[in-house]
């Protein structure tokens, strides 16, 4: 069926910019944008439907490119023991920490993951989101890695959304190989990933590279497995200190490095050169009250894109907004609003390797978009949270509030 959309001003995001259509039309056709420009110059269409969308601005649907939206049970007792004095080191001791939710995610069955994924990603979605990532990461064995991507797949199946699954079996080393961090790498390339990709349940390879997870040379292993499985890589790095893991996603052609608080000048150049998305993750860097601010200076410099994401979980970002986190990354890493919009638009789709069908308002490209009843784009950035009137459109249908 093909709708004309008009009375409408777009924010395209094209390049990464606003690239503002004032009094705009757009022609969906097929799941598709078949044409959009100013409403002048619109031809004659045979438009089976017409929408009048009050002057609202509209712009791609958002997409939300790192969380972990799949996990059991919680962590809000955690957080409270946190601020009643208790610290990290003990949590940890008494089993708490990424070993509890790996524990409750292990205990729960898949429907029940289910359940409690969709409850947050419909949080998500009210906020506009049309594509998500999701990650596994709490099952760290065959059998629960397998039930939690499943579960990625099943959200697309059952939300109006699309949905990336990214396998991060790299995540963390379960109790059964405490002390075999490389045995437990072998695991993951020799059986784990092979099994996963052979089943159809990923669309990327991620690891957490960090001196409380897993080195620069084990994360190299696992990229190495990945590429033989035609899969693209992704990486958390430099969020708690500088081991270049963020060069060597760069090294991988990774998609996206995350995190990226203690990256240098020099990993910035590499990321630039290989066209690797850095994905700025300020839900997490609130949650830990962390100092040290990504260099967005150099990022800019040279050009590196920079993509925006909640980091959804249970431990160091809960975050259910996705706006929410386009003003903490203004307020906290000084992004601009329209930075910011592209980060959860245009570079957020070119972090999950969705550049070209995903991410701005363009002829070709699927037909993803809200309408805000807002004054100016920047108003996105500029709510801290809140439930924006809006109109979401996905695949050229409109979704019923
Ligand atoms: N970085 C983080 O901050 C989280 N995982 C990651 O790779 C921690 C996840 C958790 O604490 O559950
Ligand atoms: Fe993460």
């Amino acid at each position: 069926m093909r709708t004309l959309w008009q009375h409408c001003h777009a924010a395209t995001m094209v390049d990464g910019r606003y690239a503002i259509i004032e009094d705009a039309a757009i022609v969906t056709c097929a799941g598709l944008i078949e044409w959009i420009g100013p409403r002048s110059e619109l031809r004659p269409v045979e438009a089976e439907r017409t929408v009048d969308l009050g002057y609202a601005w509209v712009t791609p649907g958002l997409i939300d490119c790192h969380t972990h939206a799949v996990f059991g049970g919680n962590r809000s007792g955690e957080f409270e023991q946190r601020l009643q004095g208790v610290s990290y080191a003990e949590i940890a001791a008494q089993g708490g920490g990424i070993a509890s939710t790996v524990r409750a995610t292990r205990a729960a069955s898949e429907d029940e993951l289910f359940a409690s994924a969709r409850q947050r990603v419909q949080a998500l979605m009210r906020d506009g989101v049309t594509t998500l990532e999701v990650k596994s990461g709490y099952g760290l064995d065959l059998a629960n890695e397998r039930k939690m991507l499943r579960v990625a797949r099943r959200l697309a199946d059952e939300l109006p959304l699309a949905v990336r699954a990214t396998c991060l079996a790299a995540h963390a080393l379960p109790p059964e190989y405490a002390g075999r961090a490389d045995d437990y790498i072998t695991h993951i390339c020799d059986e784990m990933l092979p099994a996963l990709a052979a089943e159809g349940l990923v669309d990327a390879v991620d690891a957490f590279c960090e001196h409380l997870a897993f080195s620069p040379a084990q994360v190299e292993r696992v990229f190495i497995k990945a590429h033989e499985l035609g899969l693209p890589v992704k990486l958390h790095a430099e969020q708690l200190s500088s081991l270049h893991g963020s060069s060597l996603a760069a090294r991988y052609q990774a998609l996206s490095a995350d995190h990226l608080e203690f990256m240098t000048e020099e990993d910035a150049i590499a990321m630039a050169a290989a066209g690797t998305v850095a994905v700025l993750l300020p839900g997490a860097f609130y949650f830990l009250r962390e100092t040290q601010l990504p260099p967005m200076e150099a990022l800019r410099r040279h050009g590196v894109k920079i993509a925006l994401a909640s980091d959804l979980n249970p431990g160091t970002s809960p975050g259910l907004s996705l706006r929410l986190m386009l003003n903490i990354g203004c307020t906290l890493f000084r992004m601009t609003p329209e930075e910011a919009l592209a980060g959860v638009t245009t570079y957020a789709a070119t972090a999950l390797g969705l550049g070209d069908s995903h991410g701005s308002l363009e002829a070709g490209k699927v037909a993803d978009f809200v309408a805000w009843q807002i004054e100016r784009p920047a108003d996105l950035a500029y709510w801290l949270g809140g439930d924006l009137p809006k109109r979401v459109v996905r695949r050229g249908h409109e979704l019923s509030n």
